[in-house]
């Protein structure tokens, strides 16, 4: 009889390799916002530090790439963060990718964020100026952790933090992975929304791209019913 664990890595191998073999033909379906026709068409602006239902002018200000979603007033106890939140119901996610190009100051309170929610959880990528760093944090139940902390200036970058398909999440930064399997986390595979924030005008959005692969729960599930099937 074969080890129950070696049956797992036989599964593993199959759904790996069938992975591999069907990657390159699997459509993502991409989300993908530049802001660069001037407008924020199809998302629903906030102050999420106001009353509930206030809302909050961001100001789209020219930009390297054409033009970017920047924060609003600076210090505490000014206007405060533009909070953009846009649909995006996704189901069966493993595979995933959250990307941004962003910057943020200095001077605190500054960030830009982008997050995938699922109704008041999320899982969420940080440009964290005022402490110079970039982390991740997700959000269960109302409480929030935080996790791969990595420094970064002050400059543009394009952040991408990445779910593999055993739900190991990673950070890659201007194309170079800085931080690989900081966390092993699996909780959210469905979402509806998703937000960016960028907090006060020392911080800004250039883009946002989420990029889920639908193809791998499929796989998943497939190497699941293998599995299934051995142990009858
Ligand atoms: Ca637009
Ligand atoms: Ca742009």
């Amino acid at each position: 009889m074969t080890h129950p664990a070696k049956k797992n890595a036989i599964a593993w191998t199959l759904v790996v390799g069938l992975g591999l073999a069907t990657s390159a033909s699997s459509l993502a379906a991409e989300f993908y916002d530049d802001f660069d026709d001037g407008n924020w068409d199809g998302w629903a602006v906030y102050n999420p530090y106001g009353d509930p239902g206030d809302t909050l002018t961001p100001v789209l200000v020219p930009s390297p790439e054409g033009w970017a979603v920047q924060g609003v007033g600076s210090g505490y106890g000014s206007p405060e963060a533009a909070y953009l939140v846009h649909p995006l119901p996704l189901s069966g996610v493993v595979e995933l990718s959250i990307e941004m190009r962003a910057k943020s100051g200095s001077v605190a309170p500054t960030h830009s964020t982008l997050a995938l929610f699922n109704g008041d959880d999320y899982n969420q990528g940080y440009d964290y100026g005022e402490n110079d760093y970039a982390m991740f944090s997700v959000r269960y139940d109302g409480v929030e952790e935080y996790f791969g902390e990595y420094p970064i200036d002050h400059e543009w970058h394009d952040f991408k933090w990445t779910r593999d398909a055993e739900g190991w999440w990673s950070l890659s930064i201007d194309a170079q992975l800085v931080l690989s399997n900081f966390l092993q986390d699996v909780t959210l595979t469905s979402f509806d929304a998703v937000a960016l924030t960028v907090c006060r005008e020392h911080s800004e959005i250039e883009w946002v791209r989420i990029v889920p692969e639908p193809a791998t729960l499929s796989l998943l599930t497939l190497g699941g019913l293998l599995l299934a099937r051995r142990r009858r």
